[in-house]
């Protein structure tokens, strides 16, 4: 069998509205940015891919793109040469907002190779997940990733989830999206107000939800001393702590004084953290993310090494569409040591471009879609209308701390300012 061959790369920014959720380094803007990738070949199959597209990533998605025709759809290896031929040595990646790349090549490269997967499976008749090694079990499950949040963005009315700036309102939030999805693990995003009061939320958290799995990830908000203190209070009340201080070492400091897991997408973000974090047994799960470990295949590879180290895998998210949510049900079906419930900001979205009906939530989990490849298809409509909304949303990049700013001038989103 000859294996089709790539006739033409796609790329469309899109941009989906997106309600003002607030965080260490500021609030979301009115719109999230997407790039959407089809990859056409000479067989007539198209591959999706869904990534990142502040505008340094979108250029370097235009500069691999553009010289891919030719390239055997299960040629993966040659993708990867091909992106670090062409991708400018050093300058680093600056990706959604807080996170810093030192390499583009992994996170440049992960959806060219995801919708070379879903080609894959297309002409080979399987779910993206048969390729990962086979799924290991029937449905995914997600957490509810709760936001203080303000009622709506300033100048306009206030969206369905309204306003969430303490604990009564956390607790009002997390019991919608339970009632509405079924979670079963609930995340809070921390950060924006003074340690205790996100502790008071977390308790309450706890008390009105005892059955479910609780975390909370201040982005890196705490000092050392802070984090232990807040560890010594939620002992016994959350599954893990979701960098609670940056870095490494600070990690480490931390980890020595408790009990409770930490769990980082911050200090440990690439292949070569991982030694360093090994090494100061700073971190006891990884949060992976297809987006920037390189694709569903490394993302694996990154599951193996976390085993051999005996850390625990989770999944970290940043606000998507279904082309993304797809891939990462894939791969946490297809990696067996994937436990925790993986997070995802699906819930907030109001708008994407996937036909309706595959990846619908039920007890707080998705099934693993069982058509060929990720089991996805293109609403081309909705990705026209998507793009057009990029086109004249103004935004191109995401820049919470100068949206921010805008309402408060002297806002600084300094990490460990607590
Ligand atoms: O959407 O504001 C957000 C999150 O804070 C996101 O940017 C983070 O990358 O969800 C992420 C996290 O777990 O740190
Ligand atoms: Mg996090």
């Amino acid at each position: 069998m000859t294996a089709s061959r790539i006739s033409r790369v796609v790329v469309t920014p899109v941009a989906f509205t997106d309600p003002p959720l607030l965080n260490v380094v500021g609030v979301h803007q009115p719109f999230a940015l997407r790039a959407i990738i089809q990859i056409h070949t000479d067989s007539g199959t198209v591959g999706l891919g869904e990534t990142y597209a502040d505008e340094a990533h979108l250029a370097r998605l235009g500069t691999v793109a553009d010289v891919l025709a030719g390239l055997d759809v299960f040629d993966l290896n040659g993708l990867r040469r091909r992106v670090v031929d062409v991708l400018e040595d050093g300058g680093g990646a600056k990706v959604a907002g807080m996170l810093a790349l030192k390499n583009p090549a992994d996170v440049v490269l992960s959806p060219f190779e995801v919708a070379l997967l879903d080609i894959q499976g297309k002409e080979l008749g399987r779910p993206v997940s048969d390729l990962l090694g086979g799924a290991v079990r029937d449905e995914v499950p997600f957490s509810a990733y709760l936001f203080y949040k303000w009622a709506g963005h300033p100048g306009s009315d206030a969206d369905a989830w309204g306003e969430a700036l303490d604990p009564d309102a956390i607790v009002a939030q997390a019991t919608r999206m339970v009632d509405a999805y079924g979670f079963t693990a609930i995340k809070l995003k921390g950060g924006v107000f003074a340690p205790q009061q996100e502790v008071e939320a977390v308790k309450a958290l706890s008390a009105a939800f005892p059955d479910h799995k609780l975390r909370i990830d201040p982005n890196g908000a705490w000092t050392v001393g802070t984090s232990i203190q807040v560890a010594k209070e939620l002992e016994g009340l959350i599954e893990y702590l979701e960098d609670p201080t940056p870095g490494i070492d600070g990690m480490a400091q931390v980890a020595r004084q408790t009990d409770i897991p930490l769990a980082t997408n911050m200090c440990v973000i690439a292949f070569d953290h991982l030694k360093p974090a090994v090494g100061a047994d700073a971190v006891q799960v990884v949060l992976s993310d297809h987006h920037y470990w390189g694709g569903l295949q490394r993302s694996r590879l990154l599951g193996g090494i976390c085993d051999t180290f005996g850390m625990g895998l989770s999944m970290h998210s940043n606000s998507h569409l279904g082309i993304s949510l797809a891939a990462m049900t894939h791969l946490a079906a297809a990696t067996p040591n994937l436990t925790y419930a993986c997070d995802t900001h699906y819930p907030w979205k109001t708008e994407d471009l996937i036909k309706p009906g595959v990846l619908d939530f039920a007890g707080g989990s998705v099934q693993v879609p069982n058509a060929p490849g990720l089991g996805v298809e293109l609403d081309e409509d909705a990705l026209g209308r998507l793009h057009e909304q990029y086109l004249s949303c103004g935004i191109r990049g995401r820049d919470d701390t100068a949206y921010l700013r805008t309402f408060q001038p002297d806002f600084t989103p300094n990490t460990a300012r607590w």
